[in-house]
């Protein structure tokens, strides 16, 4: 329908004016023009006035071609823009271009329209701008007036149109609400980074204070020991006692288990003659077992049958075999808890009062320093192997600290210039990032991660081809005609977004893609063309850049357009 839509609309305005007096293939807006009765005056050229008996006679006596609103006697003049108002083109002194935009079709039923002056009784019905078929009023060809039933068609489609334009809006408002929530939660972020940066600030502060006294506390343990001997003397004092421990329990172990055999073999003996004192013969006068006998009479009277081991002593026992762990002993507590010998002379600061005792620390810390510092006490490096536990953890400590503040520092640095970013009108895009659309086409599936990247997909499998990734948004002029179902970029001034750096072209640069964006109700890729090698341009709809526009006319009934 080319770009006559908009003339059409203006056309629906004017042509409630009064028609009957005009000329034939006049508009209502040019009315005023054809008002005389005798004289008409060229509207482009008001010095030349002509009877009016000459308008539309079929010969063509303005420059401008005024005189012949109704034939085709001037249309070898450069047509008039349908957008162009009349009064510019009256005040206008060229006169090679026709004053009026074409041949007008009052399309009862539909819309008015003009045809273009070349088409006025050219044998050919043009139902789709005049859709009475006045045109042809030569009668070359009957075209029989179709107004009632294109109209209806058209609006039926106008009404799905304008279905579709409603819902693109609304999908347009959901993507900026969207958008906004999306802004205030970087915003939220900002404000929350601010206080963990204080936070670990404060943190890194007291940990780096922790890891100075460790070092200063642990710097005299490590005294000059050449043996390689861990800790001092207490320390190994400790070590002997964990060893000499562990020496006796095993022995101890030993020693039960052949108490425990020895019990049993005296059991069993104990049977054995118990059992002979029950079944001998006293009749045989047997000297020997008869002393056997006694001995073993005499031995129940002193012993008794059967050993009673004194369970006081057995439960001693059980207990002392208990590993030391749970007997409260806990050898590796000692060692870590290990003070350095030096740690003595700091004890009998805990009688002192508080203010002395504190000044005492400080002085004594101080001589240890010197002492370190003189070779007298040794200083272990820090992160040797010879550095204490303490100190390593301390600065364990103090490392994941700065670090957890980098992070924050590096998000906050993100995030700040994540608000400052342009995200297109109503910071619309910022809801889309991420989204990505395909369509296939020729061997590739091409696809656009709005705000991210477009990549080539071969359909037969393989790696995918790094067409750009987002750099920025601009704004560029496009002149296309619109596709019938409106898919299509139209013309005017378009979003575009601009996709560098791609993967590195054979024989070329590194591929990229400018992604034009029109209204649309869903985001998909219209079209995806290789506009030079490895510079793609891609048409893509998006509910994100629709507008609500006012048809001309401006009143406050205006249409809602795609
Ligand atoms: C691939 C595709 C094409 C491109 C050539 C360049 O085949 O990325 O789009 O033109 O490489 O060699």
């Amino acid at each position: 329908m080319k770009r006559v839509v908009a003339a059409l609309v203006a056309l629906e305005y004017a042509a409630q004016a009064t028609a009957a007096s005009r000329p034939r293939g006049v508009g209502p807006e040019f009315a005023k023009f054809y008002e005389g009765s005798n004289t008409f005056t060229c509207i482009s050229n008001p010095k030349v006035n002509i009877p009016f008996s000459r308008v539309n006679d079929d010969y063509c006596d303005c420059p401008d071609g005024s005189d012949e609103p109704g034939t085709a006697a001037c249309a070898h003049l450069s047509p008039l823009s349908p957008h162009t108002p009349a009064d510019s083109a009256a005040s206008s002194s060229v006169n090679t271009t026709a004053a009026l935009p074409g041949f007008y079709c009052k399309n009862k039923g539909h819309i008015p329209s003009y045809v273009p002056f070349t088409n006025v009784n050219d044998g050919i019905c043009d139902y789709e701008l005049c859709c009475d078929g006045s045109e042809e009023w030569e009668g070359i060809v009957k075209c029989k007036d179709r107004c009632d039933e294109i109209g209806k068609e058209w609006r039926k489609h106008d009404e799905a149109r304008q279905k579709a334009a409603g819902n693109a809006l609304r999908k347009r408002n959901e993507l900026v609400k969207e958008a906004a929530r999306l802004r205030q939660q970087v915003k939220d972020r900002i404000q929350t980074l601010g206080t963990e940066i204080q936070g670990s600030e404060l943190k890194v502060k007291d940990l780096e204070k922790e890891l100075s006294e460790t070092q200063r506390k642990e710097a005299g343990k490590v005294v000059s020991s050449s043996g390689g001997s861990k800790g001092g003397k207490l320390g190994q004092l400790v070590e002997i006692g964990r060893r000499r421990t562990d020496e006796l329990r095993t022995q101890l172990t030993s020693v039960r288990g052949d108490l425990l055999a020895s019990r049993s073999r005296l059991e069993k003996l104990e049977e054995v003659l118990s059992k002979f004192h029950e079944e001998y013969n006293p009749n045989f006068n047997d000297e020997g077992v008869k002393r056997a006998v006694k001995a073993w009479e005499d031995y129940i009277a002193s012993y008794g049958v059967g050993s009673t081991p004194n369970s006081a002593n057995e439960r001693d026992l059980e207990e002392i075999l208990k590993e030391d762990k749970e007997n409260g002993l806990d050898w590796d507590n000692y060692s870590e808890e290990e003070e350095d010998e030096t740690a003595v002379l700091y004890s009998f600061t805990n009688y002192l009062p508080p203010t002395l005792r504190d000044w005492v620390d400080s002085k004594l810390r101080d001589l240890r320093q010197t002492l370190i510092d003189n070779g007298i006490l040794a200083s272990s490096p820090s992160g040797s192997a010879n550095e204490s536990k303490k100190v390593t953890d301390a600065r364990n400590r103090l490392d994941t600290a700065k670090k957890d503040l980098e992070d924050h520092r590096n998000n906050l640095k993100d995030s700040t210039e994540d608000l400052g970013k342009d995200f297109g009108p109503d910071d619309v895009f910022r809801a889309l990032k991420g989204v990505c659309v395909e369509t296939d086409s020729g061997e590739y599936t091409y696809e656009l991660c709005f705000l991210e990247k477009t990549n080539q997909k071969p359909k037969k499998g393989g790696g995918h081809t790094n067409m750009g990734t987002f750099t920025r948004i601009e704004k560029i002029v496009v002149d296309e005609e619109l596709p019938s179902n409106g898919k299509g970029l139209g013309s005017g001034e378009r979003y575009a977004m601009k996709h560098e750096n791609g993967q590195h072209c054979w024989n070329g640069p590194n591929r990229s893609t400018t992604v034009i964006l029109a209204c649309s109700e869903e985001n998909e890729i219209w079209k995806i063309f290789e506009e030079e090698k490895c510079v793609y341009r891609m048409e893509v709809g998006t509910p994100a850049v629709c507008e609500r526009r006012k048809s001309n006319g401006g009143d406050s009934k205006g249409k809602d357009e795609l």
